[in-house]
């Protein structure tokens, strides 16, 4: 088996990713890359460790050169409300960062797993049980770099028979690396505060529905479709994913089960709200069922029970 590179492995995704990578394939399967050294001592020494800007082809030439590449998670990206205070950056990384990806993927044979998003809709898709193939017609520089990202990992399957694979991910929730200047970080951040003040002031509505997933559900899909039967994928990129969906205010319910005095507060930040409101409230996937098995494991109660449970363990450790 060749080697697999990861891109943005100090990132939310990317820092578990790589350790579930190294502990299905081997240590030394598992080349990580960033232009941010790991704090983390596993994953900065856990096995192969290379800075790398996706930005820089000579980089990543310079890195194929060194390994055997023939599997690439590429995760560095800027997400949804960081995109929209700095829309050159956004496009640049998601948008460059993958070209330059795909470039090294056609010309070392490489497979390729590109992360889309619910940020891929807008306010014309049809927001409840959101189809795989629908209207999207996002309204900010993240949307927009997602789809172009999809249409451009579609182009290289067919034009170049690159072995592009893909989900749109909904907001991921996790008690490892933590997510930056995403829209749906609060569904991490209010585990946090909860364990920590037993309060938390949300910058969505209350009534706000987004899909989500468990970061567990989130790592099984990205290796179950790359290890997937390619002869099935009627789709290959873009896959609608799901675990979940939920308001702050049902989120809120469920975390006061295990913390009954914990309380919610609202300040609305308009710019995520907005974004929020043009994502879809859930999306229907079948055809990730259908054409690879997706299934997840995690609903919103266990998910907020392991959340709990493995956070006050590390602020345990960290104290
Ligand atoms: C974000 O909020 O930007 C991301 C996403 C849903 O793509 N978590």
């Amino acid at each position: 088996m060749k080697q697999i590179l990861v891109t943005g492995a100090v990132g939310q995704i990317g820092a578990e990713l790589t350790t579930a990578l190294r502990q299905r394939y081997g240590c030394e399967k598992v080349v990580a890359t960033d232009i941010r050294m790991p704090v983390d001592k596993d994953l900065r020494d856990g096995g192969p460790f290379e800075f790398l800007d996706v930005l820089d082809p000579n980089h990543i030439t310079r890195v194929m050169q060194i390994y055997q590449i023939g599997t690439i998670y590429h995760l560095a990206a800027v997400l949804s409300a960081i995109g929209e205070s700095r829309p050159n950056v956004a496009w640049t990384i998601n948008v460059n960062g993958l070209y330059n990806i795909l470039e090294a993927a056609r010309q070392y044979q490489c497979s390729l797993f590109f992360p889309s998003s619910i940020g891929a809709f807008g306010k014309l898709t049809p927001k409840d049980n959101t189809p795989q193939d629908t209207i999207q017609r996002p309204d900010t520089i993240y949307g927009v770099t997602k789809v172009a990202g999809e249409l451009i990992c579609d182009y290289y399957y067919k034009r170049f028979k690159v072995d592009t694979r893909g989900v749109r991910f909904p907001g991921l929730i996790s008690c490892v690396a933590e997510p930056g200047g995403g829209t749906t970080d609060y569904a991490v951040e209010i585990f946090y505060e909860a364990i920590k003040h037993k309060k938390y002031t949300c910058y969505l509505k209350a009534d706000t529905y987004l899909d989500m997933m468990y970061m567990p559900d989130a790592l099984r899909a990205m290796v179950n479709l790359m290890e997937a039967d390619g002869t099935r994928l009627l789709h290959r990129n873009a896959f609608n994913v799901t675990a979940m969906h939920f308001t702050p205010q049902q989120l809120a319910v469920e975390i006061r089960k295990h913390i009954p005095d914990f309380k919610i507060s609202y300040e609305v930040d308009p710019v995520r709200q907005e974004i929020a409101d043009s994502w879809p409230n859930y999306m229907d996937d079948s055809a990730a069922r259908a054409e690879w098995g997706w299934k997840p494991e995690y609903d919103l109660e266990m998910m907020t029970s392991d959340m709990l449970g493995k956070i006050r363990q590390k602020i345990a450790v960290d104290d």
